[in-house]
């Protein structure tokens, strides 16, 4: 039991540790593996962006809902903390929501009208999803529905609702499996089968083929692709996570990808964290990691539940 509290703890400091640590390189089309070992290795403040930051706005929800949740206060709770720091780095897509909700619309209406009436497929509802782990724990299908009741609120397209909940599923599983390390690519195929949006279910259906052969993995994340789109970077996410031997080691191997290396990392580390636990995160990374106690203290709050 201690073991799956330190791993769904790891799940949510691995999503904050995981998006300070690919801030830095968000956009690089490559990024060299000596400059995120530099970046590692630097003393400097890890600061990390809207994706901890809407983690945070869910976190408390869930908390103060008593683990249940309602979708108005949590598009209420996202608003207000963009309003606040609307310099986090979000994407287009969730201010437009915003405004649309102080119009009256609900926010699964506001969210359902964006780009032309298909809604977001973007990674915003995955990125953010591990609180969702620690409340629903081994329960999958209350994982699954509070991650794509949360996803709603600002991403309706099937693919981004999908992305969060094959993120929150597959940390619920990876965190309360006592199934070695090497059946992962198993425990995630069956998490996979579950969903319906086929671009994304295809990618990471390959990705899941490609392990544990780490050149293989990587060359199926580039051609699957690395951008914002959540059929891209969570399968990119997956590859991370099988490529890896520890935290530290995923998040370098999400970053080495390219392209959204903040969001992918932050869900390499979501997963990651759920594997390997807190306890494996270096405590000289959590020293400088932004806010680290304040996100102690909400996992510890969510894990009470
Ligand atoms: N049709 C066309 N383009 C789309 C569609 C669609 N249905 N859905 C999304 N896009 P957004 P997010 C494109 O804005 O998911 C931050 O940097 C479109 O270009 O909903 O919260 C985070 O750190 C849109 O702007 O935001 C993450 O890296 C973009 O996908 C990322 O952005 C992103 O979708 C999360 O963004
Ligand atoms: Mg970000």
């Amino acid at each position: 039991m201690r073991r799956t509290e330190d791993r769904l703890r790891g799940a949510l400091l691995g999503l904050a540790l995981g998006d300070a640590v690919g801030a830095p390189f968000e956009g690089w089309p490559r990024v060299g593996g000596a400059e995120v070992d530099a970046w590692l290795d630097d003393g400097a403040r890890l600061r990390w962006t809207d994706d901890t930051h809407m983690a945070l706005a869910l976190a408390q929800v869930l908390d103060a809902d008593d683990g249940a949740l309602d979708e108005e206060r949590l598009g209420d709770a996202f608003a207000a903390a963009f309003a606040e720091q609307p310099w986090r780095g979000y994407g287009a897509g969730p201010p437009q929501v915003f405004a649309l909700a102080r119009r009256g619309l609900t926010y699964r209406e506001a969210a359902a009208s964006l780009f032309g009436g298909s809604g977001s497929f973007g990674n915003g509802a995955a990125m953010r999803v591990a609180p969702v782990a620690l409340v629903a724990r081994s329960d999958l299908e209350r994982a699954a529905e509070l991650a794509a009741a949360q996803a709603r609120v600002t991403h309706t397209h099937p693919e981004g609702v999908e992305g969060a909940v094959f993120v929150a599923t597959a940390a619920a599983v990876l965190a309360t499996s006592d199934a070695p390390v090497d059946s992962m690519p198993q425990l995630l195929r069956t998490t996979t089968e579950r969903m319906s949006a086929d671009p994304l279910r295809r990618a990471l259906t390959e990705v899941l083929a490609a392990a544990p052969d780490v050149e293989r993995l990587t060359r199926v994340a580039r051609r699957v692709g690395t951008g914002v789109a959540a059929r891209e970077s969570v399968p990119a996410a997956v590859a991370a996570l099988l490529s890896g031997h520890d935290v530290v080691s995923t998040l370098r191997a999400a970053v080495v990808l390219g392209g959204d290396t903040d969001t992918i990392a932050a869900m390499a580390g979501t997963l990651a964290g759920a594997v390997h636990g807190a306890s494996d995160i270096p405590r000289r990374l959590l020293d400088r990691l932004e806010a680290a106690e304040q996100l102690e203290a909400l996992a510890s709050a969510l894990l009470e539940r």
